[in-house]
């Protein structure tokens, strides 16, 4: 289990020890704007009161001393002294950018036994929402079903998760076949797995998708998991890997009013090398002009993914019904559907995109009450 440990030789310092025994000296700063003294923090915001980057450079501990079960109490070369929980230190070193505070991602690839579902009500409840923030969390997606099969529905739950964002498509965009369409989404045909935008700066983080009606055979959803396709990549071709996620391709949209242009690598990484979005639209990429041999490189690379995205050991395929609602990460996870014949009936689904900080902002809060009246019940 990961602790923190005091010495004192030959100066005062705190370390971190983590699970696998490596170790983390923790920095005095890095402490010091942690303090959550009256003087340091404002208690209605829980924002500092000072600004961090105006303490003293050298900032040393003068003496630390374990003052309580889980308490640290800390006198700094300032003069300052804070308390500090322990379990909060540990809690935050370890947090990473994609894992701060929220459940851990699951990959998942075509033998996911059961799709992670729910039965959406109106007036949702909290223990619903979390349900459903978490399992959409895990997962990247959720099927809802029981969605009011009205028009704009959606909105329901789009708004009992996040904020709506609005694009030139609208706040929401109607998904059936229609005439002269300005994107083959807006076809019969069958899609790709693709993410949606990518042409935009961010890409729409969330993407719902409402069933209305569906009285085709065909037009099934299919879904892949860019987490899990990138991480096969990543172990069976660790070149084809490495081209993927540096070299950035342009992605464009142009209708009449509008011309997005974004460029990103097919499967961008933070900084840590950790797996943050995907980005894939075999309408809308455009690679750049590199030497033939690198675009030779890259084109067998794109290829590789390409063949994992469109595998049957990744793809997901399943029919969405009149009233059947999915909400997917669209920064994580692919979408695409089969063709459809219009001469067998409708098929319109409704669609629209909120903020991907929205259910995550949820789940902790919700969480935050959750372990709030499990300590008022103790
Ligand atoms: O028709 C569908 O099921 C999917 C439509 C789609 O891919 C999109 O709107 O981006």
């Amino acid at each position: 289990m990961p602790q923190i440990e005091l010495s004192d030789t030959p100066t005062p310092r705190l370390t971190l020890r983590l699970a696998n025994g490596s170790e983390r000296v923790i920095h005095p700063l890095w402490l010091r704007e942690r303090c959550t003294a009256e003087a340091s923090i404002d208690r209605r915001t829980g924002q500092r009161l000072y600004n961090p980057s105006e303490l003293d450079p050298q900032l040393r501990l003068i003496s630390v001393t374990r003052t309580a079960l889980d308490e640290l109490t800390v006198l700094f070369s300032d003069g300052h002294t804070s308390r500090f929980s322990e379990a909060v230190l540990l809690a935050e070193a370890g947090m990473s950018p994609d894992s701060d505070g929220l459940p851990a991602r699951l990959a998942w690839n075509a033998s996911l036994a059961t799709l992670p579902e729910a039965v959406w009500q109106d007036q949702p409840s909290d223990a619903l929402r979390f349900d459903i923030a978490e399992k959409f969390l895990r997962y990247g997606f959720i099927v809802l079903h029981n969605v009011p099969r009205v028009s704009l529905a959606l909105f329901g739950v789009a708004e009992s998760f996040g904020f709506v964002r609005d694009t030139n498509f609208g706040r929401h965009f109607d998904v059936r076949s229609v005439p002269d369409a300005n994107d083959l989404a807006y076809s019969s045909l069958a899609l790709d797995p693709h993410v949606d935008n990518p042409y935009r700066e961010p890409s729409p983080g969330i993407q719902l998708l409402h069933c209305l009606v569906n009285e085709t055979q065909g037009g099934l959803s299919t879904l892949v998991d860019g987490l899990a396709c990138a991480d096969a990549l990543r172990h069976r071709d660790p070149d084809a890997y490495r081209l993927l996620t540096t070299i950035p391709v342009r992605f464009q949209f142009t209708d009449r009013d509008a011309e997005h242009v974004a460029w990103q690598p097919h499967v961008k990484l933070d900084e840590r090398g950790t797996f943050q979005a995907i980005h894939v639209s075999p309408r809308l990429d455009f690679a750049p002009l590199l030497p033939p041999d690198e675009l030779q490189a890259f084109y067998a690379a794109r290829r590789q993914l390409d063949s994992l995205l469109k595998s049957a050991e990744f793809e997901i395929r399943f029919r969405l019904g009149d009233g059947d609602l999915v909400m997917f990460d669209n920064r994580r996870l692919l979408h695409g559907r089969t063709s459809f014949d219009i001469r067998e009936g409708k098929r319109h689904l409704q669609g629209c995109y909120i903020d991907i900080d929205g259910p995550r902002s949820l789940y902790r809060v919700l969480r935050r009450t959750q372990v709030q009246q499990s300590r008022a019940a103790e």
